[in-house]
């Protein structure tokens, strides 16, 4: 596994995404101008790279509409020169066509892209709330009991193509073990090439569960399969943020927190912001491990990023 040369940490904060619904915290980001303030506020505190989906800016619905992609890239733009890293997984319920669309409208330095098709069961939220504020919340919590997230060999090879075609760099997103054998043949097709930048996403109902052993379990596939020629960054849904972040700090590994995979800062406690977990991690980080958030310059040479004056926005 690949890290920095200063030990530092690369935090990557995951503002909205599209998996929580407005109900379910009053302080999740819905709006362009919400979704750009946190993404400023997160990289004031220590992120430095933001995770970006849109929303419907009515009805906070997870949607891929470009222009609402470009609205908030230019506003974080104005502010800010973290780099931004929008998803091609959008709604989960969206063709791979539609989702891709975000890369050549922004060549963007960085996206997501989802390494596998799988389950993705949102439904189990529905116990949570008893008065939903918008109609569309449990019809869509409900619908994903029949959810596909589809990614197949096919939509990969367009997918990557596509991302390479615009110089941007991959977040390669990997729900279960059998998401790194996907990518693995993905390096021997010749759709991507090494060095790869990886993320697990652990603890999806659908995927891998979060447990310590499935990540240690996890790295040793992808220290077998790509030895020195990839990085890490860990995800963990929902409680098992925090353990498993702080896990991947303790192997030396990077960590994504944010709204998007978790509405709380501790056990009954909303975070009230994303800048909040991404302050929390900035300390674990630091208490647990001595180290520090790492710069953007480094991270944009690390990941070997294109000039972030090359984007489309
Ligand atoms: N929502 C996370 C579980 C993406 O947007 O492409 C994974 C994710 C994928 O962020
Ligand atoms: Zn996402």
């Amino acid at each position: 596994m690949r890290t920095l040369e200063s030990g530092n940490v690369i935090v990557t904060c995951a503002v909205t995404g599209a998996i929580h619904t407005p109900s379910l915290s009053p302080h999740l980001p819905t709006t362009p101008e919400e979704i750009a303030e946190d993404c400023i506020a997160a990289a004031e505190a220590g992120a430095a790279v933001v995770h970006v989906h849109v929303r419907d800016r009515e009805t906070g619905e997870p949607v891929n509409d470009p222009e609402l992609f470009e609205e908030v890239a230019t506003r974080v733009r104005e502010e800010s020169d973290v780099i931004i890293q929008p998803t091609t997984g959008g709604a989960p319920d969206s063709a791979p066509e539609e989702r891709i669309e975000v890369v050549p409208e922004l060549e963007p330095e960085m996206c997501s892209c989802n390494m596998g098709s799988i389950n993705f069961g949102l439904y189990p939220m529905l116990a949570s709330v008893e008065e939903w504020e918008y109609d569309w919340e449990p019809e869509y919590l409900e619908s994903t009991t029949d959810l596909i997230f589809r990614n197949t060999f096919g939509d990969l090879e367009v997918m990557l193509g596509t991302i390479e075609e615009h110089g941007t760099v991959p977040s390669l997103e990997c729900y279960d073990v059998g998401h790194l054998y996907n990518l693995s043949h993905c390096v021997e097709q010749g759709w991507i090439s090494p060095p790869l930048h990886i993320e697990f996403v652990m603890g999806i109902h659908g995927g891998i569960g979060a447990s310590a052993e499935n990540l240690v379990h996890m790295k040793r596939v992808a220290d077998d399969l790509f030895g020195e020629e990839y990085s890490l960054s860990v995800i963990g849904a929902g409680r098992n943020q925090f353990p498993l972040t702080t896990q991947a700090i303790s192997m030396g590994a990077q960590a994504r927190v944010g709204l998007e995979d978790n509405l709380y800062l501790e056990r009954g406690r909303l975070a009230e912001s994303n800048a909040e977990q991404v302050e929390k991690i900035v300390d674990l980080a630091w208490s647990i491990a001595g180290r520090e958030p790492a710069s953007l310059g480094e991270v944009r040479d690390f990941l070997g990023l294109k000039d972030p004056a090359e984007t489309a926005f």
